[in-house]
């Protein structure tokens, strides 16, 4: 290999790896949330999760009069663009199927700013929407559920992104 051919390579594998090592080089933020919303035809395939009795992620919370269960696909959650389903019951363990229901993302470690999905309503109270986990490691997601008239109830979900 020539010496310029030896240059060039150093070159591009310098530039792989200061691009792989920081949080926000890869796929910012702010490039995957406009692609999420601006697909609303095609919708988030929802997990089997509930049908299927899939592990969820954590345990099911109890928060004022609803319960409130969360779901990934892929489960455990992978670094990438997973889909979250939250399943929602009342205290008479009856779907509820009028929510608004949105997913507020983050590390617990470190900040990646704000980062709230909309969810969209798959019937018998299951609420499905795209999170994009840019790092493997320590995430919640705080689910927000507003129903008509009603404050809005929030169920918070600790979880571990696998790298793959
Ligand atoms: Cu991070």
């Amino acid at each position: 290999m020539s010496r310029h051919a030896k240059q060039a390579l150093f070159v591009i594998l310098a530039a792989a790896l200061v691009g792989s090592a920081g949080c926000t080089s890869e796929s910012p933020l702010s490039a995957a949330l406009p692609q999420a919303q601006a697909q609303p035809t095609q919708a988030p395939q929802p997990t089997p999760a509930a049908a299927a009795g899939r592990a969820s992620l954590g345990g099911a919370r109890q928060a004022a009069d609803l319960t409130i269960t969360l779901y990934s696909a892929p489960n455990p959650p992978t670094r990438g663009t997973d889909v979250l389903e939250a399943v929602v019951t009342d205290a008479q363990g009856q779907p509820v199927t009028d929510a608004q229901v949105a997913f507020d993302l983050d590390m617990t470690n470190m900040s990646h700013g704000k980062n709230v999905v909309a969810a969209s309503p798959q019937g018998d109270g299951r609420y499905a929407g795209r999170a994009f986990f840019m790092m493997p490691g320590p995430w919640r997601v705080i689910t927000l559920v507003a129903r008509p008239g009603q404050p809005t109830v929030q169920a918070r979900f600790d979880f571990q992104v696998k790298l793959r």
